[in-house]
């Protein structure tokens, strides 16, 4: 597999691969990630924008949604939430942040670099993006719950890094500063970072999950693409199989009534849910993992489709195209030996007769142009597959 998005972000994509680094860690002239002021500008201009796409943070705190966007104002029903880019460019100029949220989804080129780190990590990468004024700050001290890799893209920021607080957060045990003891924040405020830096163009810093951050403009802007690395844990699978309990009996049964009562009826309520736990947890857990990778796939961005090309004619065994590799969150061999391809939304299914063609190509992953009679398949067979491939997104034409 080419390491083609990686390598743009990072210097030792292999390395990182092999071993993310456990420790904040920071690399010059590495990256090239094209999102640059121009761009954040075309996208805040555009008027499309709904208020959960766009963020704004003031003193370090988020300025409530309903003063950025068209609410309150006359206006066709349903364009309530949509911000608008006076009031941002107003907020701006008082040196608020703003945030780019979900980036991957609002802005193509970063869905399409997102959805290629995921092929190539194998974890569901996203991305924001923090546009600050010179001389402000956007969020301070904190932790996030994913690892995350920021790319400098415009402007400089400083970031004063420090080692957690709490190791290895879950999602739902986010930063709350107030839990900070009085010590810890007398490390953070007047101790020595681990690291303290400043990024310019081209820099990306490596800010693992739990590692407390601090960042702020220097005299300049700063644009910032965060590319987020969430992580999977033996916390979320657990929670996933206990959630597929509610669908067995034994587990839905009423325990003895005087729960809060009796230390006999409490012991014994317990014991029989461990010995529940422990016969369902070994009956399904080998079973279980097709159907959790499903879940876990439903993280990741769905197969870029082309809708401009159902006016394109029908490919032909001489339209050269090209695999995309990326748009394939998983394979799945059936007993049949049919292929399961999944696309992030959904599932296409390719007969026994095509299959080894089509998992020969994802496994390939060249970026070279080829057409329907490369395929070594009967001429009609091979057209229709590229048809196919084509409206799934697993290919795109050549041109
Ligand atoms: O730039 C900021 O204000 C915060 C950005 C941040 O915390 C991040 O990218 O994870
Ligand atoms: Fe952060």
């Amino acid at each position: 597999m080419r390491s083609e998005a990686l390598s743009s972000l990072v210097p030792d994509p292999a390395g990182f691969l092999a071993q993310p680094p456990a420790e904040a860690a920071v690399w010059r002239q590495a990256a090239t990630v094209s999102f640059g002021l121009a761009e954040a500008g075309e996208l805040l201009d555009h008027g499309s924008l709904q208020r959960q796409m766009v963020s704004l943070v003031k003193n370090g705190k988020r300025v409530a949604p309903a003063s950025y966007t068209w609410a309150g104002q006359p206006i066709q029903p349903g364009f309530s939430d949509v911000a608008r880019s006076t009031k941002i460019s107003a907020y701006i100029a008082e040196g608020a942040t703003t945030v780019l949220e979900s980036l991957h989804r609002t802005w193509k080129p970063i869905g399409d670099l997102c959805r290629r780190l995921t092929f190539e990590t194998g974890v569901p990468v996203s991305a924001n993006a923090y546009l600050t004024p010179s001389g402000s700050q956007g969020f301070a001290h904190h932790y996030d719950t994913h690892s995350v890799l920021i790319v400098q893209t415009s402007g400089s920021k400083t970031w004063q890094l420090h080692t957690p607080v709490y190791d290895d957060p879950l999602e739902h045990q986010p930063w709350d500063g107030a839990k900070v003891s009085q010590d810890e924040w007398e490390r953070l405020r007047n101790g020595k970072p681990f690291l303290e830096v400043t990024l310019e163009p081209g820099d990306s810093l490596w800010i693992p999950r739990g590692w407390i951050h601090n960042g702020f403009a220097t005299d300049d802007h700063s644009l910032h693409v965060s590319f987020s690395f969430p992580t999977l844990t033996p916390y979320w699978i657990a929670n996933e199989l206990v959630r597929r309990l509610g669908s067995e009996r034994a587990f839905r049964t009423e325990l003895p009534w005087g729960f809060g009562r009796s230390a006999d009826i409490r012991a014994q309520a317990v014991e029989t849910t461990a010995k529940l736990l422990a016969e369902h947890f070994a009956a399904f857990a080998p079973t279980a993992a097709e159907d959790l990778a499903d879940a876990y796939r439903r993280y990741s961005l769905e197969a870029a489709r082309q809708p401009m090309d159902n006016f394109l004619p029908e490919p032909t065994a001489d339209t050269e195209v090209r695999t995309v590799a990326e748009s394939a969150v998983g394979t799945t061999w059936t007993a049949d030996g049919s292929l399961r391809v999944h696309l992030g939304d959904s599932v296409v299914v390719f007969e026994p007769e095509v299959a080894s063609a089509v998992a020969a190509l994802i496994e390939a992953d060249s970026p070279w142009p080829w057409t329907a009679s490369d395929l070594g398949l009967p001429h009609e067979k091979a057209v229709e597959l590229v048809a196919t491939l084509l409206r799934t997104g697993l290919a795109v034409r050549a041109t």
